[in-house]
């Protein structure tokens, strides 16, 4: 039998999630579709043969429904998510887990009560191609010891008003916890710092962070959101007798003009297309399963991301360097 999910949220990731379960992970049903706005969430009901609703809590309780994938908005990430595990449902949660890590934790805390594993945070980058095969290369032992990570996260563009921190709390979680699935490692310090810019008051400038790790490693983690030129992740692990970087997959090479063009996504949907499947696809087998599917994150991750990037945001505000400290992991995420 299919499992039978709702999706709350009908925005961008909300209905590229519906269409990746509905059309591209078999064992699943979207069995409804609710966002706060009816006719979007109409919109991506229709395409996906599912119900419509606007009340995510009535959608979360509806009998007909196995498991939730919450991509509301962020504030309302760990309420939705509580009250799903509350029933005994499992959640793909999409990132962030909450946006303050006190909230976070009271995720945390609910699924240790309950004392099983029903949460998976939507960092799809641990079920990247690209990024499986850097782990692998480091895990095999070809280059050492893993001494640094260089990360590159750009955007073509970000409206008015988005900030630094909004740069470390949006976007650079997704560098925290890959970082910290290839290394293994927690982070113990972060500092942040932007350059003199001289755009528009209301352009972010780019942040830079440097992250150590407990063993000592080093992390630089680049978020340009203003790009221009296209979506573009990059990544390089540096080991003791060799390096490792990302292949930027491309969906063809251009040739005209006596030039040799590779065309770049305008964001990060067509970029990380085989994750999000990946991810949504080993979800559909952890429920069916009954087990967290490999590799995944968890919602101990998922605190681990929003607490990093809240020391990051102070390390920006104070311009000085920010001890991480993070409580004991439950022994249920061992
Ligand atoms: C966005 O919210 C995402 O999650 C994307 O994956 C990330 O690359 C982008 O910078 C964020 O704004």
């Amino acid at each position: 039998m299919d499992v039978r999910v709702a999706v709350i949220g009908a925005g961008i990731m909300g209905a590229d999630h519906a269409r990746i379960l509905a059309d591209e992970v078999p064992g699943a049903k979207v069995q409804v579709v609710c966002d706060a706005l009816a006719t979007r969430a109409q919109e991506v009901a229709a395409a996906c043969g599912a119900e419509a609703m606007t009340d995510p809590l009535a959608a979360i309780w509806r009998e007909d429904v196995d498991a939730v994938l919450v991509a509301s908005p962020d504030p309302t990430h760990a309420a939705l998510t509580i009250a799903a595990i509350g029933l005994g449902k499992p959640v793909l949660c999409e990132k962030p887990l909450a946006p303050g890590s006190d909230e976070a934790w009271q995720v945390v805390e609910a699924e240790v009560k309950l004392g099983r594993r029903l949460i998976q945070t939507g960092f799809m980058r641990r079920f990247d191609p690209a990024y499986v095969e850097m782990k692998a290369v480091q895990e095999v032992g070809t280059l050492g010891a893993a001494l640094m990570l260089h990360c590159f996260h750009r955007n073509v563009s970000v409206p008015p008003g988005f900030t630094g921190a909004m740069a470390i709390t949006n976007s650079a979680p997704h560098e925290f916890d890959i970082a910290r699935f290839l290394l293994g490692q927690e982070f113990r310090a972060v500092t942040a710092f932007q350059p003199a810019s001289p755009g528009p008051a209301d352009r972010v400038a780019p942040v830079f962070l440097v992250l150590e790790t407990a063993a000592g490693q080093l992390v630089n983690v680049e978020v340009v959101n203003n790009a221009a030129y296209g979506y573009d992740v990059r990544g390089e692990l540096v080991g003791e007798r060799g390096t490792v970087h990302l292949a930027v997959p491309s969906q063809g090479a251009v040739n005209a003009g006596l030039v040799a063009a590779t065309p770049f996504p305008a964001d990060w949907r067509p970029r990380f297309a085989e994750a999000y499947r990946r991810q949504d696809h080993a979800w559909i087998r952890s429920v069916v399963s009954g087990e967290p599917a490999t590799g995944a994150a968890s919602a101990w991750d998922g605190y681990c991301a929003t607490r990093i990037a809240e020391a990051g945001v102070a390390a920006l505000a104070e311009g000085r360097r920010m001890e991480i400290t993070l409580p004991t992991r439950p022994a249920l995420y061992d």
